[in-house]
């Protein structure tokens, strides 16, 4: 079997963290190359090599794909949704050419695989708000939506027309304790426990009864190993694959939290991030991804609610 050498291109972000070190456990430390635009984050210090990388600059990462004998690319540097509606050329810019730079070099070099993640942002406000399939009506209105569909049929295109196996999950809003999320819509969700445990109160910038497709770490993590682990021969979906875990709306996670914290303090305060949770569905259907790789979640609210206080303690 020849050996695997990964490089985690935004390897300082809320997943790139928590999956540089899971991706160094099955393969060896010195064997995933961690990289990001900013410095190493302070978790992965001593535990991997880490070099300053910019994925716009494709002669720079040509270059250390080569140097490195690199075999397979975990693409997570982009703009997320709530940032990218403050900046929709550089969101588009940078979601759109980095991905082609990996894509491009992927097929030059012929590396093993590339991962890289699309989201739920893809759907639109005509998409069907409960249980949204697998493929269905797909009409994103954010910057950061029209990026990640556009970006799925970059893959599908590499994928049929170059043999680049190339693999994809629209993930939920991801809750975690390890890295800090960079801009999204779901971030109330991260920043909730936070405060909650600062403050014992928080202004939520969603209105209560707003359900949106929410994951633990863990489970996103998981997913993410196990489509890339999967033989490529079960995958029927070369654009990117639904998964679902949690929907909840912010008053339901401030009542969970409520059972740990008895006078925890929820108030709301909508801005401009309720439009763009607006147009997204409230919960997803992921029988494809259960068909295909046997995606199972593990983690439901109160379970995650609990290590959530309890790590962040
Ligand atoms: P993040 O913002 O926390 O991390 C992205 C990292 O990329 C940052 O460390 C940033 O410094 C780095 N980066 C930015 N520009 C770069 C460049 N030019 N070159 C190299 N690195 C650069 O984002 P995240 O939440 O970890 O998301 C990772 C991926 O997963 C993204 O594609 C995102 O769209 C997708 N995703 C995330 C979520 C979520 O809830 N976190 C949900 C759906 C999809
Ligand atoms: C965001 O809110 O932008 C992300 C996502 C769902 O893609 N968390």
């Amino acid at each position: 079997m020849t050996k695997e050498k990964v490089l985690v291109i935004g390897a300082s972000g809320q997943i790139g963290v928590e999956l540089t070190l899971a991706l160094r456990k099955i393969y060896g430390n010195a064997n995933v190359v961690a990289s990001d635009l900013r410095e190493e984050n302070e978790l992965l210090k001593g535990t991997g090599p880490y070099v300053s990388l910019d994925v716009m600059n494709k002669e720079m990462l040509h270059v250390q794909v080569i140097r490195q004998n690199i075999t397979q690319i975990y693409l997570l540097a982009a703009i997320l949704s709530a940032t990218g509606e403050k900046n929709p050329n550089l969101a588009w810019h940078l979601n759109m050419q980095g991905l082609l730079n990996v894509l491009d070099i992927a097929r030059e070099e012929k590396l093993h695989k590339v991962y890289w993640p699309s989201s739920i942002a893809v759907f639109g406000p005509t998409s069907p708000k409960q249980a949204c399939p697998q493929r269905t009506i797909i009409e994103p209105s954010t910057v950061y939506g029209i990026s990640k569909y556009a970006g799925e049929f970059w893959c599908n295109y590499f994928f049929e027309r170059y043999g680049v196996d190339v693999r994809s999950i629209r993930y939920p809003g991801l809750i975690s304790y390890k890295s800090a999320p960079g801009g999204g819509t779901t971030d109330y969700a991260v920043e909730i426990f936070h405060e909650a445990l600062e403050d014992g109160k928080y202004t939520c910038f969603l209105k209560e009864d707003t359900y949106l497709p929410m994951m633990y770490m863990p489970d996103a993590i998981r997913a993410t190993i196990e489509l890339m682990e999967a033989p490529s021969a079960r995958l029927t979906v070369r654009t990117s694959y639904n998964v679902s875990a949690l929907s909840f709306a912010p008053r339901e996670i401030a009542a969970e939290i409520k059972k740990h914290i008895a006078g925890f303090d929820m108030s709301y305060s909508p801005d401009y991030r309720q439009k763009i949770a607006d147009s997204w569905p409230e919960s997803i259907d992921d029988s494809v991804a259960r068909a295909d790789w046997g995606w199972k979640p593990e983690y439901d609210l109160a379970r995650m609610t609990k290590e959530m206080l309890e790590n962040l303690k």
